[in-house]
Formats: structure tokens, C-alpha cells, sequence
């Protein structure tokens, strides 16, 4: 895992040896992987020293004490100083793109970072027009580089305070962070912040601490009280026990008893283990909190959910400018967001799936693992496309873990009050996280003792705070009220989550050993789907979007494609259209085919191909035309039907590929008949209300 550690001592004099010693201990209790770094302040004021080192913990300590002309006996009354050890998720493990990131050859701001910015490419683009030149791969240096652009826009008799720039700098961030920012406008003080990766604060001091309540520093309406009670007691230490509960809109600040500067040191970390062995008061940071440490005080400020930013001209053009650049040459973001899917599946595999010794592992899941191969059963809740993810995975869930799933509607799951036991595990699937009626089922299901699982793409979210447990797809954000690119990542992350559960069954390794090396194509052979698009475009004028219907028909793993399908064309072109199950068509559908019924067959080379094949039959008897979706090497299929051609996977990955067609075809259709795409009537893209 990755690691962050930082030490302030503010008079409590320390020699250089002192201070890189804390912190080359602090690095080491980390668990680290890959290569680790570390920046102490120099001789002159205003110098950060940078000493970077791919490998151990002991090299770098090895490299810094051979540097000779470093005096190691300086001392340093009052210092701040910090250490990283990478994870790499963007870019190489190399010295070059090791933290801590900075924003220009000055320094002027210093990062470190545990976590992964997911939208670093946008911020990357208008930074690098506005002239900062990047000097790494990560998306941690977009970090740095950005609280300068923020920083310089500024006039100079208005600069914000440190706390501010950085509460600015973080509403552009998405995706997870811890970080640890540092800069020469502001010597000897220290932000740190997180959203979704762990942080906190170990004090150290002789005198007792207090703790005091204060009123936002500018005044104006905070974040209203968040709805979920933060997990855990986070304030563990005697720093007050009898502090009041606290309220959002105020910030907490930790002082000395007598309003007299005092010696304290400060140490912190991703993690406990790096600063017990200093101190066991510990402040764990909360989501949005905004901890600033100067002249030995700490205040912890909350990022404003929506803060009027009157003062911050230049972050609204940045806004709207972003919007621009996100959407690139393409028309709408749904567009962009189908195009990006050979991307986005790679970030939801990124440091989970190895496919040379072909194992998964899911760092979320990694302790719960145990628990859920015991449960009576799996419940899968989600709404919409999300339940499609869901009805996708649960034939090869069932299959490769031997444990009973039923998946459900979350309205309907609610309405039914379905019992739910301590012995079953649930998950909860949501692209933003905050779908009402999947919250309240979650709710339900904490209620009554079960162990809950998150899937959502959105860290910080209320299913990833209130779960016990998840997966984060990473999927970057999804803007397009249709969801395309979050379905495709859900579905990979279910899939991963029924591997990683199913490792010690040795009579599935060759059934799993297929399905990873088809994830590992999956990148290629959507790129080689999406090539139809021109094909499908013109399919779409030609024969659909005149009509009143469509039938999408398909079985087994393809029943969730047809749904999910089906779903997009409603929701996006206004137009019925139905999801039908192919082994249900004489129970009734079969009454809608006649030679004017639109119908989409999805017949894709799997251990259903003939029962396909018969409904085939069924319906060309009806004088239905269907349109079929199938596989680029099957020569069955004759000449008189319109095919989709999509390449062959693995049978429990193939909805992953049939889906995209169906995606273009959806967004084609819409935008010939003059439907906002991104914006579709009557819905909203994360569905807060039951
Ligand atoms: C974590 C880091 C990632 C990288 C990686 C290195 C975060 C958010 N992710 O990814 O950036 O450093 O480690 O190993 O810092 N969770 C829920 N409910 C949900 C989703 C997630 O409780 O709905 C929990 C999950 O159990 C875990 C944490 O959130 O404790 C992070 O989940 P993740 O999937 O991002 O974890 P991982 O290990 O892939
Ligand atoms: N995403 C950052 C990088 O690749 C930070 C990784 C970490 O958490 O260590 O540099
Ligand atoms: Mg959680």
C-alpha cells in the first residue's frame, strides 16, 4: 500500500538527522511497495531539500546519508517536513514521477498524494494550455500545478489564505485523495486534506490542548450537517473528552490551554502504525475536512459543498472551460463516454488484475474476503442500469462461487420488506453512490445485521461511506444522464469481485485462468466494436429511427444486454422498446412479431446458440426481419439478415461487447430525432429522490 507521513516540530528544537530519521521510520511502518521519497527543508529559508529513491525504504535512507555536504547536526527549532512512499497509478515507478510533486522549479507548492485523481487528464490539458509544464506521469502533479494557477490568478493585494487556495483546489478535484500540501507563500505551515483515502493527526505536546469551536472564516452558509454519522468515534484522543458534538458549520481548533505559543510536535499519516510509536493522540481526519497547521495550532476547516465562490473569479472560467475540454471533438459526453470504454475498463482493472500470474486482488474487499465465502447468500441491489450489472454477472457469480444470488430491484426489495439475515452479504451497485432508493435499502440491510458491500464509481459518496466494504470502478466521471461506460466498469468490477472470491477453488482455475486473459483483450476488442459505429449510424437512419418499437431479444448472459439495451433506447430516443428474454417469446411476445416489428436478436456463440437459433426460427415464421448481433466469425447466419458483427469473448464477458452497439445505436437514434442526449426529458443523472 501507499504510504504518506509528515512531522512538524514547532519550538521543539530538532537536528536535520533528527527530523529524516522520524520520517524514514514513519516511511518504513507503512507497508510500502515500489520507491519512496521525501522532501526536509534546506539550509536557506524557503528551500524544500528532495531526496527521491526508487526501491526500499533503507536506500533511500542509504542515499541520503551519503550525501556529504549535508550538515546532519542543523538544527531546526520549529520545521515541517514530509514523505511519501508511491503506489503507482499513473506513470512508472521512476524517480521522476515520485512524490512529492511540485508546481513550478521554485516550489512555490509542494504535494503528496495517496489516491488517484481520475479527472488529471482534463486538468492537465488547460493547465499545460495556460503554460505550466508537467514534469512526471502522475496525476498527482495536476495537484500542484493547479493551486499555482489558482495562486497566480489572483491579484496580488487579494491572495487567498492557505486554507482557502486549498478548499479551491480540492471542489476541482475528482477521484480519491489523502493529501499533503506545503508551499513557500506560506513557510512553516501545513495543509492536509482527504476525500476516500485514510488520513490523521498524531499530537504530541506536555500541556493539555483545547479545543475550541469557531465560526467558518467566511462567514455564509457551510455544508449542512451531513446525513450519515461519521464512522467510528473519530476523535479518539484525550485531547477533550467532553468536547460537544460537533456541528459542520464550525471548525475545530486545537489550542493551547493558556493562548501561549507551546512547544508540540505534529505527526501525519495514512495510517496508525507510522505514529503510535510518537503518540497515541490521534485526530482521524473526516472526509472534506481541511486540517491547516500554523504556529503550532491546528484548525480543521470543512470544504463548503457549495460555497459561493464570488472571491474566486478565475475557478468559474476554469469550470466552464473544463466542460469544454472534457468533451473534446465529440458532440455530447455520452458519446465521449462510450469512446472512452477502452480506457475506462483499464482504470477499473488497474492494480487489481494480474494477468501474468492471473490473480485479482481487490483492496477493498481483501479482509472481508473470508466473511462473504461464508454467507447463506448474496443479495444484489441496484436500480436502473446498475441492476442490468447486475443481472449480467450473476450467472458467472453463481458459477464460480457456489453461493446463491438473487438480485433485486431496490424499490422493489423495500416495498417487499424482503427478510434479510446477519448471514447474508449484500451489494450495493450505484454509479454516483447516491441513489435514494439503493441507500435506503442499504440502510435496511445495516439494520438488520448484514454485512454490506459497496460498487459505485464515486469515492466519498454515501453508498462508499455506509457500506462495510466495496470496489471503486474508477471509471472516471460519467456526466451523460445514460449511463454507458459506468455499466461496462460495474460489470468488470462484479466480475473481478467473483474471481477474487472464487481463488481457492481449484476446479475453476481454467474457467477463471479464460476469463482474466479475456479481460486482459478487452481494451483491444472494444476498440475493434467500436469501429462499427459509422455502420451503426447509418443502420440507425435507415431502418430504426422512424419507428415506433423496438424488440431487443437475447438469452442467458445476453438477457442483460437486451434490458440494458432496451433502456437506452427508452431513455434516450423516447421510443418503446423492450428487453425480451428469448426462451419467454412463445409465452407471450411472440404476439407483437409480425413483418412490421423493428427487432434486435442477439445471437453471440455460447452453449445457448441453438436454443438462440430456434428463436430465430420463431420469429422469421412471423415474418419478422430481425437485425442480429453476432459474432464477427460466425458463418451461419444467412445472407438475407442485417448483422451487427461483434468479436467473440469468453461467454460470461461477451455482454460487455454486444452492449456497445446497442450504446451507438441508442445515442444515434436519439440525436436523429433532435433529442438532447446528455439531458434526456424527465431524468436526472443520479436519482436522489424515491
Ligand atoms: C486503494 C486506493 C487507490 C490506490 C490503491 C492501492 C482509495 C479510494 N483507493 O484502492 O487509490 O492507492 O488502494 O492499493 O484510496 N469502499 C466501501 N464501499 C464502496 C467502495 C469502497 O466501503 O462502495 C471501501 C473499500 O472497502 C476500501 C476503500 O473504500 O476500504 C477503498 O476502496 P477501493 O476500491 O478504492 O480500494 P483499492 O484498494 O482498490
Ligand atoms: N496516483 C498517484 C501516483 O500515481 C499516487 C499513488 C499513491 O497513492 O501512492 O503517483
Ligand atoms: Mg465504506
Amino acid at each position: 500500500m501507499c504510504g504518506i507521513f509528515a512531522y512538524l516540530n514547532y519550538l521543539v528544537e530538532k537536528d536535520r538527522r533528527y527530523i529524516i530519521n522520524t520520517l524514514l521510520t514513519g516511511l518504513s511502518r507503512l507497508e510500502y511497495r515500489g520507491y519512496d521519497s521525501l522532501a526536509v527543508n534546506g539550509d536557506k529559508e524557503n528551500e524544500f531539500l528532495i531526496f527521491r529513491e526508487v526501491g526500499k525504504v533503507a536506500a533511500l535512507r542509504a542515499k541520503i546519508e551519503s550525501q556529504s555536504t549535508l550538515d546532519m547536526n542543523k538544527k531546526f527549532l520549529s520545521h515541517t517536513s514530509m514523505a511519501h512512499t508511491r503506489w503507482a497509478t499513473h506513470g512508472q515507478p521512476c524517480e521522476k514521477n515520485s512524490h512529492p510533486h511540485r508546481s513550478d522549479p521554485n516550489n512555490e507548492f509542494i504535494v503528496v498524494h495517496n489516491g488517484i485523481i481520475t479527472n488529471y487528464k482534463e486538468l492537465r490539458t488547460i493547465l499545460e494550455k495556460n503554460g505550466y509544464l508537467f514534469e512526471s506521469d502522475t496525476d498527482t502533479e495536476c495537484i500542484a500545478k493547479l493551486a499555482k494557477y489558482i495562486w497566480d490568478n489572483h491579484a496580488k493585494g487579494s491572495k487567498p489564505t492557505f486554507t482557502t487556495l486549498v478548499k479551491a483546489v480540492c471542489k476541482e478535484l475528482e477521484g480519491a485523495f489523502a493529501i499533503i500540501v506545503k508551499s513557500t507563500h506560506f513557510p512553516d505551515e501545513v495543509i492536509a486534506t482527504r476525500r476516500g483515502s485514510p488520513l490523521l493527526i498524531g499530537v504530541k505536546t506536555q500541556k493539555k490542548l483545547k479545543v475550541d469551536f469557531v465560526d467558518v472564516e467566511f462567514g455564509g452558509a457551510e455544508a449542512p450537517a451531513a446525513v450519515a454519522q461519521p464512522k467510528g468515534n473519530s476523535l479518539l484522543a484525550p485531547i477533550n473528552p467532553s468536547h460537544p458534538p460537533m456541528q459542520r458549520s464550525q471548525s475545530r481548533a486545537f489550542l493551547s490551554d493558556d493562548g501561549m505559543p507551546q512547544p508540540i510536535e505534529y505527526f501525519l499519516a495514512s495510517d496508525p502504525s507510522a505514529i503510535v510509536e510518537h503518540t497515541k493522540r490521534v485526530l482521524y481526519l473526516e472526509d472534506g475536512d481541511i486540517a491547516h497547521i500554523d504556529e503550532g495550532e491546528l484548525h480543521i476547516h470543512r470544504l463548503r459543498r457549495d460555497d459561493n465562490m464570488s472571491t474566486m473569479r478565475q475557478i468559474q472560467t476554469l469550470e466552464m472551460e473544463l466542460a469544454e475540454i472534457m468533451k473534446g471533438s465529440f458532440d455530447h459526453f455520452m458519446q465521449k463516454e462510450i469512446y472512452e470504454q477502452p480506457e475506462s475498463v483499464v482504470n477499473t482493472m488497474r492494480g487489481r488484475v494480474n494477468f501474468d500470474t492471473r490473480t485479482v486482488t481487490l483492496g477493498g474487499l481483501s479482509t472481508y474476503l473470508a466473511t462473504i465465502r461464508r454467507c447463506r447468500r448474496i443479495v444484489f441491489v441496484a436500480c436502473g442500469t446498475s441492476y442490468h450489472s447486475c443481472i449480467a454477472t450473476r450467472a458467472i457469480f453463481e458459477e464460480l462461487t457456489e453461493i446463491p444470488i438473487s438480485v433485486e430491484l431496490a424499490s422493489d426489495f423495500l416495498d417487499r420488506k424482503t427478510p434479510i439475515f446477519r448471514d447474508d452479504v449484500c451489494v450495493f451497485v450505484s454509479q454516483s453512490g447516491e441513489t435514494a432508493d439503493t441507500i435506503l435499502a442499504l440502510r435496511y440491510c445495516l439494520e438488520r445485521g448484514a454485512l454490506c458491500v459497496g460498487i459505485t464509481n464515486t469515492v466519498g459518496s454515501s453508498i462508499s461511506r455506509e457500506t462495510h466494504c466495496g470496489v471503486h470502478i474508477n471509471a472516471g466521471p460519467e456526466i451523460g444522464v445514460a449511463s454507458t461506460k459506468a455499466y461496462t466498469s460495474q460489470f468488470i468490477a462484479l466480475v473481478m469481485m467473483a474471481l477474487q472470491l472464487s481463488e481457492d477453488r481449484i476446479s475453476k482455475t481454467e474457467r477463471r485462468n479464460a476469463i482474466i486473459d479475456d479481460l486482459c483483450r478487452l481494451p483491444q476488442v472494444i476498440k475493434e466494436t467500436l469501429a462499427l459505429d459509422n455502420e451503426l449510424k447509418q443502420l440507425s437512419r435507415e431502418s430504426l429511427v422512424k419507428q415506433a418499437s423496438l424488440l431487443i431479444m437475447g438469452r442467458g448472459y445476453q438477457n442483460a444486454t437486451c434490458l440494458e439495451g432496451a433502456l437506452k433506447i427508452k431513455e434516450l430516443s423516447y421510443m418503446h422498446s423492450e428487453g425480451i428474454l428469448a426462451g419467454e417469446l412463445k409465452h407471450g411476445p411472440l404476439a407483437l412479431i409480425d413483418e412490421n416489428m423493428p427487432v434486435i436478436l442477439i445471437m453471440t456463440k455460447d452453449s445457448l446458440y441453438p436454443k438462440v437459433q430456434s428463436a430465430l426460427q420463431q420469429v422469421t415464421a412471423r415474418k419478422g426481419h430481425p437485425i442480429i448481433i453476432c459474432n464477427t466469425n460466425d458463418s451461419n447466419i444467412p445472407d438475407k439478415y442485417r448483422t451487427i458483427r461483434v468479436p467473440q469473448l469468453v461467454d460470461c464477458l461477451q455482454g460487455l461487447i454486444t452492449v456497445i452497439p446497442l450504446q451507438l445505436l441508442s445515442y444515434h437514434i436519439a440525436v436523429a430525432r433532435g433529442v438532447n442526449v446528455d439531458f434526456p426529458r424527465n431524468l436526472a443523472k443520479s436519482v436522489t429522490v424515491e
